[in-house]
């Protein structure tokens, strides 16, 4: 199963957090890390805080979604991820996106991811990967959904 995994981090070496996660996501059991999108700075929503760096990874993967899930939550953990408020600064966020086509709304567990098509930050790095991907929920391309947003506040890390 292809999924798509959004990556943010805004505290700290915001890029080695990002590298950091990768890398244990490439290690995952029964998962293929194949692609990563360009990495973006993008304005914070939520609350006063840093601006992030955002990026999607392609994983090819034989977990479960919510195998998949647990083992995302599992590599927060790995990199000292403390859960403080919501949409609050963090270290490290890894957030499934998608998982194939499917649409699930189960106890913790939502994919197509439940804010995907409101965030221009999501959208952006995703479309690197799927420029002609659509939402498999709403029927929507995400280039469609992304152009009712506004993307002034995602913008390409120059390094
Ligand atoms: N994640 C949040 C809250 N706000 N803002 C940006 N720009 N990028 C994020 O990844 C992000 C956020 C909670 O997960
Ligand atoms: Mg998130
Ligand atoms: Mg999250």
């Amino acid at each position: 199963m292809l999924a798509y995994v959004g990556l943010g981090s805004n505290l700290g070496d915001r890029a080695a957090y990002l590298l950091a996660a990768s890398s244990l996501l490439s290690r995952l059991p029964k998962t293929h890390l194949r692609r990563l999108s360009s990495v973006y700075e993008t304005a914070p929503l939520g609350p006063p805080q840093p601006p992030y760096l955002n990026l999607v990874a392609e994983v090819e993967t034989g977990l479960g979604p919510r195998e998949l899930l647990e083992a995302l939550l599992g590599v927060e953990r790995a990199l000292g991820r403390e859960r403080k408020e919501r949409w609050g600064p963090r270290t490290i966020d890894l957030d499934l996106l998608l998982y194939g086509d499917l649409v699930l709304e189960e106890e913790g567990l939502q994919v197509p991811h439940p804010r995907l098509h409101e965030r221009a930050f999501v959208l952006v790095p995703l479309l690197d990967l799927l420029p002609e991907g659509r939402h498999p929920a709403l029927g929507l391309g995400f280039a469609e959904l992304l152009a009712a947003l506004d993307a002034s506040g995602v913008s390409p890390l120059v390094l």
